[in-house]
């Protein structure tokens, strides 16, 4: 087995780096290889003081995720943490990269903590609905206060190192060299008697503040069950003894860990780093792209332009004239001001990131792009047009994507001379915010250009997953039959406010009327005519959309959609409910009352089974993109893991029971996916096709 910690001395120090690639989790070997060598030093005549240093880029990045749901296995980290907060010797953790979960905890084990400059320190747990499980929950507070460390652990936030000394969660901040100031400052407390967290007092919070933060966390919560648990445990630290509030937090830990709700954001965790994994793609370079084109800066042009000054490209913004070009400048300038207002950036880092922008209305400076991206309207006839321009004038080893995302993308790259080098790169507005990228694989695209996108897309943080083409690709197409069967629910007796009553406490944001309304009715109402032609009579199809856009309720911008808008409160409006319920009597269906639980498993049914088709013809290459689709672009509770995940954990005997009945209610309005069916056939579930 590798050496999971390497021992050496300096003098009097002996110095513990923990060296279990690629981040250093504390897996059993490091736990054993640690609490032995703490022991021992205990005895060795030539040791005064310890460091805990981390080999690589990062400290550690905590709890081995994979040993996650199986047996634990001794030595246990608590015990092990406990350990070093007893030793004699004094104990200086140095923090170097991230010092995550129980990384963060082995130093609030330890005597003194000191982190490198461009350090991060954190208690993530609750993003994978767990709590700090080695003690954190007791010690933090006692260190830095309960209202500070309750912000922590609730919020799973890393702090800076900065922000770390001037919490107090660490006593020094390296000016240069983190081992060496490490080690010195372990030399400085030879000989004194060692302070130890867990014998202090949790120093008092002031009422109001905490309130306000316990507030704050329930609000934030939304359905998530850990940080509620941190609330409850935070406070022990403040009344308990230290023995009696770790051994709760132990159990709370476990508890936690067989939830359903970790369940599914370990899911996400792993499905995230899967997604950029493709056998298909191994071995193959991506090519270098250091200038983008971005043609449209519209909404969503100047999102994609901010997204990729972010991540350090060079940007070109095309627009037709100085009118346009000079107000999609406006956007981008705003966006930023925006960043700076809420602290994210500040003056200097907007100049930097402007600085690497050209503006032009002159097309022909695109041929000096590595990548062009058309964001322009989402019209075939316009990007036709625009392929063929770009045809003539980008060399063909200029990448070309286009932002469209419901547009075929086959006719586009026909009008290319390298279709290889056309793929499709979908952004979701806003664009520098939303973590979500589809990446779309036309038919000709070649290897190195998918690679290329994904390269790209882990540059601009996305979470970035491919998909093959298809009408609105993996997200909107599921959006599409997950909003038709709330239309459908409306034929039969249920209101938009029950249906987003009871999708917000599933755990989305919003309803799915009220997004409808937020985004426009009218975009819905263009989609609508344009698919007129093509639509089969014989589909069920719900025309309200048409309705309440033809009375000119195009949703919040006209103050009033689905619902009416008071001075941005949402109001059911009496007039739609009335227009919903004469269309509903008009359709001849039966009506009825419906619980939350019915809509519910509605929707997750008709989201399921798209998603079961979507997998059959090859759209998506595993269940866990098409979870990652919807929890990072839709609104999909994490917790819940995503839709694919969220039907195993129901059963998918139980999903194809109604996805049977919803086929015999609504006719040519839903299918039932072969898949599914062979599926249960065969007792298997999608968790089996993750390879999981
Ligand atoms: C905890 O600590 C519990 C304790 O309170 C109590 C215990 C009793 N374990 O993300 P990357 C893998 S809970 C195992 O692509 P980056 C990851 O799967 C833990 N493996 O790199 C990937 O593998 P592969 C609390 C882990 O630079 C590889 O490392 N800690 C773990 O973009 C590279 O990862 C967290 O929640 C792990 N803990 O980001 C931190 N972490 O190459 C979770 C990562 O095969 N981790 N891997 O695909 C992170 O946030 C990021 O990974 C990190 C690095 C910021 C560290």
């Amino acid at each position: 087995m590798a050496e999971v910690l390497r021992i050496s001395r300096e003098g009097e120090v002996t110095i513990l780096e923990i060296d279990n690639p690629p981040v250093n989790a504390t897996s059993q070997a490091v736990r054993r290889a640690l609490i032995d060598a703490v022991q021992r030093a205990q005895s060795e005549i030539e040791t005064k003081a310890i460091v805990i240093c981390g080999a690589g880029r990062t400290f550690t990045a905590g709890g081995d995720i994979t040993e996650f749901g199986k047996p634990p296995r001794e030595p246990h980290l608590p015990d092990v943490i406990n350990r070093i907060e007893e030793s004699a010797k004094p104990v200086v953790v140095a923090w170097h990269g991230t010092a995550l979960g129980g990384g963060c905890e082995i130093g609030l084990g330890a005597h003194k903590r000191i982190i490198a400059k461009e350090g991060l320190v954190g208690l993530p747990e609750v993003k994978l609905g767990l709590l700090p499980g080695a003690g954190g929950t007791q010690r933090l507070p006692r260190l830095i206060g309960p209202v500070a460390a309750l912000d922590l652990i609730a919020s799973g936030r890393m702090v800076s190192a900065p922000e770390a000394l001037r919490l107090g969660l660490v006593d020094a901040v390296a000016e240069k060299d983190l081992r060496r100031e490490a080690i010195a400052l372990a030399r400085g407390l030879i000989g004194q008697m060692q302070p130890r967290l867990s014998l202090r007092a949790t120093p008092a919070a002031e009422p109001e503040a905490w309130q306000a933060m316990v507030e704050k966390v329930n609000r934030e919560a939304r359905g998530r069950i850990a940080p509620q648990r941190a609330i409850e445990l935070v406070s022990q630290s403040l009344t308990l003894p230290f023995a009696t509030g770790q051994a709760n937090e132990r159990r709370a830990f476990f508890e936690l860990m067989n939830s359903e709700q970790s369940r599914g954001l370990r899911h996400l965790f792993l499905a995230e780093r899967e997604a950029g994994k493709r056998p298909e793609l191994a071995g193959i370079t991506p090519r270098e792209v250091k200038q983008v084109g971005i043609i449209g800066a519209g909404t969503m042009g100047s999102g994609i332009a901010v997204a990729f000054l972010d991540a350090g490209y060079k940007v070109m913004l095309l627009e037709a004239d100085d009118v346009a070009l000079q107000a999609g400048l406006d956007r981008v300038n705003g966006l930023y001001l925006r960043s700076i207002r809420s602290g994210r950036i500040d003056e200097n880092t907007r100049l930097e990131r402007l600085s690497n922008l050209a503006p032009t209305t002159e097309m022909g400076r695109l041929a000096a792009c590595d990548l062009v991206i058309e964001a322009v309207f989402e019209d075939m006839g316009v990007k036709l047009e625009l392929m063929k321009k770009l045809a003539g004038l980008l060399p063909s080893s200029t990448l070309v994507a286009t932002n469209t995302s419901y547009l075929d993308l086959e006719p586009m790259a026909d009008a290319l001379p390298a279709p290889e080098r056309f793929l499709g790169l979908h952004f979701f507005s806003p664009a520098h915010v939303m973590k979500l990228l589809e990446i779309v694989r036309a038919r000709r695209t070649s290897p190195e250009a998918l690679a290329t996108a994904l390269a790209i897309g882990r540059k601009l943080k996305k979470i970035a997953v491919i998909s093959g083409v298809c009408e609105g690709f993996i997200g909107n197409r599921i959006l599409a039959k997950f909003r038709a069967q709330c239309e459908f629910m409306l034929e039969e007796g249920a209101l938009p406010r029950e249906i987003d009553a009871a999708m917000e406490a599933f755990g989305l944001a919003m309803g799915p009327f009220a997004v409808q309304d937020l985004a426009g009715l009218d975009i819905a109402w263009a989609r609508r005519k344009r698919l007129a032609g093509t639509r089969d009579p014989a589909e069920r199809d719900v025309p309200l959309v048409d309705r309440l856009c033809e009375e000119g309720r195009f949703g919040q911008k006209a103050g009033k959609g689905w619902y009416v808008y008071d001075q941005g409160r949402r109001l059911a409006d009496p007039h739609v409910e009335a227009l919903v319920r004469a269309h509903a009597a008009s359709t001849g269906r039966p009506q009825r009352a419906f619980s939350a639980q019915e809509i519910q498993n509605r929707v997750v049914t008709a989201m399921v089974n798209e998603g079961a088709k979507i997998l059959a013809e090859g759209i998506a290459a595993r269940p866990a993109d098409i979870d990652l689709v919807l929890v990072n672009g839709y609104g999909f509770p994490n917790w819940r893991g995503g839709p694919m995940h969220y039907a195993d954990g129901l059963g998918l005997a139980q999903i194809l029971a109604m996805a049977k009945s919803a086929e015999a209610r609504d006719g040519r309005g839903f299918e039932v996916a072969g898949l599914l069916a062979e599926l249960v056939a065969g007792q298997r579930n999608f968790a089996a096709l993750n390879g999981g």
